[in-house]
């Protein structure tokens, strides 16, 4: 409804029953979500027809032999661009730490988000969350109903809404010197089709995975969360489409869908990229969902060619939003996902990134939040 129609109907109100103008002020029609999220969701719909946006965790954070350097990020030190899409991650926030479980302080998380938005790319989020219940990480699968804990009527309900609260918090503090909320494409509960996390496969019912995904995006909304768009992100265990929605919350709450797949084994990977894309392709068309490939790669890259000749292969022929790459950690050896300078893959990413369809921040600026 048009703001013109409903003051023609507050009129006519205000006429009929002759109340004051005051009590008859139209009320302001509020959508759910800010008009700059609102305009992501409809763009990255669009996006198949421009191309594939390339991501990487924690670019600008750190690489391999630096960390915290400003303007630097190994993807841009080898093809001159920041990567279209960034991702972080926010785990350790609800222990209320300033730094995140990657021991990055959430201010510079925030500054470097807010940079990426300025510049026109797409931010996403995971969470790792600690376990509410023992305390330890998020691969800390020893007690295995931590789900039911945290969910209404649980032990560690109350602790867990504090832990949402704690990362509305950090959401709602994403905003530009003018007061733009930014948006992000939130992805929590990743992989949960696997057992390597407290919210993994075997330590929830269907259900309870579910209800778990409603009480995290009804808190956040209650507490006035209203720039998110939410992925759903399950590894590649699914075999089917039933698999792939079992645990699905629902189309009213998931924007994007995707999986996490990585290559060990190139013949398995090709398989089961192959399987998890055609998966999300024909849920992503019943459904009208955004389709991406939220997490990917080959550690340390040693295939010289792999960025033509296995990654881009198997994903040309899907509409995809983005694909992304994780992290070149600074502090772990050997534990790397995109080029950079000297790196052997690093030639061969040159020539991914000079392929019209592979989509980096400048290809995108200035199309996606309006
Ligand atoms: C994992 C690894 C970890 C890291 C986590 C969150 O896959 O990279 O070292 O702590 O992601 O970034």
């Amino acid at each position: 409804m048009s703001i013109k129609s409903i003051y023609t109907i507050s009129a006519v109100l205000a006429l009929t029953f002759g109340l004051s103008s005051c009590s008859t002020k139209p009320e302001v029609v509020s959508s759910k979500r800010t008009l700059q999220t609102e305009a992501l969701l409809s763009n990255l719909q669009q996006m198949p027809n421009k191309g594939i946006m390339f991501g990487h965790h924690d670019d600008p954070l750190y690489g391999i032999g630096w960390e915290g350097d400003a303007d630097r990020s190994d993807v841009k030190s080898v093809v001159g661009e920041y990567p279209a899409v960034m991702s972080f991650d926010i785990g350790q926030i609800e222990l209320g730490s300033n730094v995140s479980l990657d021991d990055i302080p959430f201010d510079k998380i925030r500054q470097e988000i807010i940079a990426q938005y300025e510049r026109g790319g797409l931010n996403t989020i995971s969470w790792h969350a600690f376990n509410p219940s023992t305390e330890g990480n998020s691969w800390d699968v020893s007690d295995t109903a931590v789900v039911a804990s945290i969910l209404p009527g649980g032990i560690n309900h109350d602790k867990f809404m504090g832990w949402l609260d704690s990362v509305s918090a950090f959401m709602n503090s994403l905003e530009t010197a003018d007061g733009t909320k930014v948006p992000i494409l939130f992805r929590p509960w990743h992989e949960h089709t696997g057992n390597w996390f407290w919210w993994g496969q075997n330590y929830a019912t269907d259900q309870q995975y579910k209800d778990l995904w409603m009480m995290t995006y009804d808190r956040l909304n209650e507490n006035g969360v209203n720039n998110l768009l939410y992925a759903y992100s399950p590894g590649t265990e699914p075999k089917d489409t039933t698999q792939y929605l079992a645990r699905y919350p629902g189309d009213d709450v998931i924007d994007l869908i995707g999986f996490d797949a990585y290559q060990f084994n190139e013949d398995q990977y090709l398989e089961s990229m192959s399987r998890s894309l055609s998966i999300i392709d024909s849920i992503g068309k019943a459904h009208n969902k955004i389709i991406a490939i939220t997490e990917t790669g080959y550690e340390t890259i040693p295939d010289s060619i792999w960025w033509t000749d296995t990654l881009y292969p198997a994903i040309e022929n899907y509409p995809l939003a983005y694909v992304l790459v994780w992290r070149n950690a600074r502090e772990r050896d050997n534990h790397y996902y995109a080029p950079y300078p000297g790196q052997v893959s690093a030639p061969n990413f040159v020539e991914f990134y000079n392929k019209p369809e592979v989509l980096f921040v400048e290809n995108v600026a200035g199309t996606l939040y309006q």
